[in-house]
């Protein structure tokens, strides 16, 4: 008997089916974040900050310099991670070998490279307006800037990435999910709290005037609890968006580094999409702040991705990935995370729900706790080695042995 058997009859004894959940698991879609792989530079080349209270620590030697290499890294993980995903991209990852433009005159064509790249790589796309890390954005303000001028050429920036993403969407038949975050807060206390979230609603319904058909774009908000510069006040709150998205029916996008250390995103979803139509995930992991370190298979993680199979949402969440550390592997960082993110959907599809849903409906507490603990020690991982193995990517930590190759060869000979 091999080892995936033995997993596959420890689960049926408790009414679990283990090709389901490979079946699932291989149709759910990660969505990597383009900006692991070069500390959110971009190749725009405006200047050297990045600003927008963002952070990115560490100097490991190898980071991408160009949007070859940022591609072929990428390549790379995705070699190393099981089933199809997606990959996540930034306006300032803008293609400007035919010239170069301003955030406000962007079109598909600084884009369709990444298009045709990821149409080759069998990648569905997501698409993210910059609103950082330019000259009109250095003080900390954009889409609720009390000049009308700084909010307009930040609302053209907003206009412009919509319609790329539609375009994007229509290109590859799945739809771009454009999210919208912006730096905007003050470091100190403000008298006028209430000014700058009617700006930023304002310039909102501006960028969105324009109907698109959701097959092509859907629209998220992401809100934050602070950042660096924006300690004590942050126009996009979390009741902010909350509102807005609930309002417009658009995507509500939920950070796990962007609330209290001691709140989860998994108490959130059955709340949020009680009242919106999807969500759009960031997984990260904050540590002690919104650090955006690499995701593990921790207890919040798990705990996530087991409230997504619960509550039967996958259908309605967007799952993408936020961290960017520069102090490991860039490349290893992705697949790290990927891989975490997905055992801990794997897990969460492997419980025993029936039984679980059955016995806390019948008041049987004891057993609800006992099973979910029992469940930690099933043989989930064979079941995972299975995965990998049918997705013909490496079992185990054998894909190390591949990445450090690739470090060699090529990460090593960028200095
Ligand atoms: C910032 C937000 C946002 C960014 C990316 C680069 O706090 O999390 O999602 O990380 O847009
Ligand atoms: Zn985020």
């Amino acid at each position: 008997m091999n080892a995936y058997t033995i997993a596959q009859e420890a689960y049926a004894a408790l009414g679990v089916d283990t090709e389901a959940a490979l079946q699932r698991l291989a149709a759910t879609p990660i969505s990597l974040h383009c900006w692991q792989g070069d500390d959110v530079g971009g190749f725009e080349k405006v200047g050297g900050e990045l600003g927008g209270g963002l952070a990115v620590t560490g100097n490991y030697p190898g980071k991408a310099r160009s949007i070859a290499e940022l591609r072929s890294d990428l390549e790379q993980a995705y070699a190393l991670i099981p089933g199809r995903h997606r990959l996540n991209l930034h306006a300032c990852y803008a293609d400007f070998s035919g010239g170069k433009v301003d955030r406000d005159a962007l079109t598909i064509t600084q884009f369709q490279s990444w298009i045709d790249w990821a149409k080759a790589q069998g990648l569905g796309l997501d698409f993210n307006p910059t609103y950082f890390a330019h000259p009109k954005a250095d003080d900390g303000l954009t889409l609720s800037h009390p000049d009308a001028g700084i909010r307009d050429f930040w609302i053209e920036h907003g206009k412009a990435c919509r319609r790329i993403s539609a375009e994007m969407g229509r290109q590859l038949g799945s739809p771009t999910v454009t999210n919208s975050w912006i730096p905007d807060g003050a470091k100190d206390l403000v008298m006028d709290r209430k000014g700058p979230r009617a700006r930023l609603e304002a310039s909102l319904d501006a960028v969105f005037a324009e109907k698109i058909d959701p097959q092509f774009n859907l629209d998220a908000v992401e809100s934050k609890l602070f950042g660096i510069g924006s300690e004590s006040y942050v126009v996009g709150s979390h009741e902010f968006y909350l509102g807005y998205a609930i309002k417009n029916q658009i995507l509500c996008c939920l950070d796990a580094g962007h609330f209290h250390p001691t709140e989860n995103l998994s108490d959130k979803i059955s709340s949020v999409l009680q009242f919106v139509p999807e969500i759009l995930l960031h997984v990260s992991r904050g540590v002690r702040w919104d650090s955006d370190h690499v995701v593990l298979l921790d207890d919040p993680t798990t705990a996530l991705m087991q409230e997504l199979v619960r509550g039967n949402f996958l259908g309605r969440t967007h799952i993408g990935l936020d961290y960017f550390d520069a102090s490991i592997n860039r490349v290893a960082a992705w697949v790290i995370g990927t891989r975490n993110s997905l055992k801990g959907l794997l897990l969460a599809m492997l419980e025993p729900a029936e039984k679980l849903r059955a016995v806390e409906a019948a008041g049987d507490f004891t057993t609800r706790l006992a099973l979910f603990e029992e469940c930690k020690s099933l043989p989930w991982g064979l079941v995972w080695d299975e995965h990998c193995r049918r997705q013909n990517v490496p079992v185990g930590p054998a894909w190390l042995d591949t990445l450090k190759t690739y470090e060699k060869q090529v990460l090593s000979a960028r200095v």
